[in-house]
């Protein structure tokens, strides 16, 4: 598809940033392993017909924010910074993210901020890991380019099993 096409069929936001799947592009997101800190990822033991996707080429440029969210699966996710820089806030696992949507007048600053795990701005050449559960909002600060890797390990195996469960089983 032309980039002229692909720009006619995406929402104004969608432009600042573009998320595909890192494999279609083995020239630019080849060539590099998983931290071994990490594990053995058991998404590449999952059959290619049920997995889902789990890596991500991310291009986005200046100003392009990421909504609160969790991953879909459950999974772990590292992002690798390339270039550019990107401003987060991660949430614990416990964190009741359905009322942050909505402006809550008897929820104070300090409230709202003492539920914040980590804050902070990501450098390239850094990498950031967002345990399984833990929800996250991203600003990127300065055109950038990132590669993200969902995974799943025996230390989130337990929280990911009811997802994976009806991935590789659907009723
Ligand atoms: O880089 C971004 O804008 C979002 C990254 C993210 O939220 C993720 O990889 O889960």
């Amino acid at each position: 598809m032309a980039f002229s096409e692909y720009l006619d069929r995406v929402s104004w936001d969608e432009r600042l940033s573009v998320t595909e799947e890192a494999d279609k592009f083995p020239h630019l997101t080849g060539g590099w392993a998983s931290p071994s800190l990490f594990g053995p990822n058991l998404y590449e033991t999952i059959p290619s017909g049920v997995c889902p996707p789990f890596k991500y080429l991310i291009v986005s440029a200046s100003g392009f924010g990421t909504p609160l969210h969790t991953e879909p699966d459950g999974g772990s996710t590292w992002l690798a910074l390339l270039s550019g820089r990107k401003r987060w806030l991660v949430f614990p696992q416990d964190a009741d993210i359905t009322t942050f949507p909505n402006y809550h007048e008897d929820m104070s600053a300090h409230e709202f901020f003492s539920q914040v795990m980590w804050e902070g701005v990501q450098e390239p050449g850094e990498i950031l890991y967002v345990p399984s559960g833990c929800a996250h909002v991203v600003l990127t600060l300065d055109a950038s380019v990132a590669i993200s890797v969902d995974f799943i390990n025996d230390t989130n195996l337990p929280f990911i099993a009811p997802h994976l469960r009806a991935l590789i089983c659907p009723q």
